[in-house]
């Protein structure tokens, strides 16, 4: 008997192309008119590209984006003498690096961060633009506005890490250099500099919530591609209806922990899980050097970790042993 399984079928259903509910009003037309059937996308999800919505809010995040990925590209490849190949061969370590300490939060020379200064305003314009289209595109649907608040918990640790914390601190070179290492050893740097970000309790949440959030898509995923042979993604006949998929994926989480989420707490739960991550990584970062000094010491003060033992013996200054002068 053929079953019908999910990501093994082989048929995929070419119908005319959907171009999407009517707009608002005042919205700006979508573009690509006929758009494009790929079927090795369909086989990873809707085979069909565009239209797709730009309006003024996308094209200007896609021009402020350029322009700051224009900058960061350029100033990489003029640290290797303009040239190509070693741009190609050392990208991974290439950087650009934000302004040095002696300029504080005051303007510096484009060649000692101020081309960093640049680059991340238009970074920010940028991500901040496409945000606010985000919220835009999920009103115009009638939608809720959850995939933009979501957003808006990345952003803020964003901001957290390159604007607010080097502000509070009063310096541009406290912020985050561009670039695929210089950024680790930034983060690693970070980490030593406030005493081991293990014991900042801040990091120990967002990393439970990083972990849990990838716990329960994996939980989710699988559970509904476990019922998928019973029809379970196409959720709406399911919920009302007793002996679905859906029943049967919630009676399996009772079964074997007791306990079920329902078709929408588990959205719930993963929405969370999710945002929390940023949300708690970003109050540790902001709190380290402004309150937080080492996060070690700090520890040991509110009795999380042990102080090292005293196994040496106490040294002695030796200028103050008998026959130095
Ligand atoms: C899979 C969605 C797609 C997004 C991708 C990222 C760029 C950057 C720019 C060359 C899950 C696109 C990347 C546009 C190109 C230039 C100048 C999301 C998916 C594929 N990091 N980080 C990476 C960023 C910070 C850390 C990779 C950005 C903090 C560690 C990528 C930011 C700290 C590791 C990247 C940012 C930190 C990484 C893969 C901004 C603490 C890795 C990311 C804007 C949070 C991993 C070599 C990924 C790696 C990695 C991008 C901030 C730590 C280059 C854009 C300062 C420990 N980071 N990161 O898949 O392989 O995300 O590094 O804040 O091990 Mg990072
Ligand atoms: C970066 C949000 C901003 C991104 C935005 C996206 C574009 C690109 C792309 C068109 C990721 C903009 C996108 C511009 C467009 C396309 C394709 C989210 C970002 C707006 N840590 N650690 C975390 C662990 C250690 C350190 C968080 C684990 C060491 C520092 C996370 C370990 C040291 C910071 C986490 C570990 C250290 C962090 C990040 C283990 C290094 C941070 C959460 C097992 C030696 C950040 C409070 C996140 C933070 C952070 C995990 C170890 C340093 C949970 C699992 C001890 C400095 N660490 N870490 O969502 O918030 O990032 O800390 O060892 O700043 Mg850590």
């Amino acid at each position: 008997m053929a079953e019908y399984q999910n990501i093994f079928t082989r048929v995929q259903v070419a119908g005319p192309a959907h171009m999407g509910v009517p707009l608002p009003e005042r919205d700006s037309p979508r573009t690509g008119k006929k758009p494009w059937q790929i079927h090795l996308l369909g086989r990873l999800g809707m085979a069909q590209i565009g239209p797709i919505y730009l309006g003024p809010l996308g094209i200007l995040s896609i021009v402020f984006g350029s322009l700051a990925t224009m900058i960061i590209g350029f100033n990489m490849l003029a640290s290797v003498g303009w040239n190509p190949i070693e741009f190609f061969r050392q990208f991974f370590w290439l950087a650009l690096e934000p302004p040095s300490p002696q300029y504080g939060l005051k303007l510096p020379p484009l060649n000692d961060g101020g081309w960093w200064l640049m680059a991340g305003l238009f970074l920010t314009i940028s991500i901040l633009l496409w945000w606010v289209r985000m919220y835009t595109r999920a009103r115009a649907l009638g939608m809720g506005t959850h995939v933009a608040w979501a957003f808006a918990a990345a952003i803020w640790l964003y901001l957290v890490l390159g604007f607010i914390r080097p502000v509070l601190m009063g310096s541009w070179s406290e912020a985050v250099p561009f670039g695929i290492f210089p950024h680790l050893d930034w983060t690693a740097a970070f980490s030593l500099r406030y005493g081991n970000l293990f014991y900042n309790p801040f990091h120990a949440l967002s990393i439970a919530f990083l972990y849990g959030a990838t716990l329960l898509f994996a939980m989710h995923g699988a559970t509904i591609l476990a019922v998928s042979r019973f029809g379970g993604e196409r959720e709406l006949e399911q919920i009302a209806d007793r002996g679905t998929a859906s029943e049967r994926a919630q009676l399996f989480w009772r079964w074997t922990m007791g306990f079920n989420a329902t078709t929408e707490s588990i959205h719930r739960w993963a929405w969370w899980f999710a945002v929390l991550c940023p949300l708690c990584g970003g109050i540790g970062i902001l709190l380290s050097g402004t309150v937080v000094d080492n996060w070690y010491l700090w520890a040991v003060k509110h009795g999380v970790a042990p102080a090292y033992p005293a196994v040496f013996a106490p040294t002695i200054d030796p200028a103050t042993l008998q026959g130095v002068k």
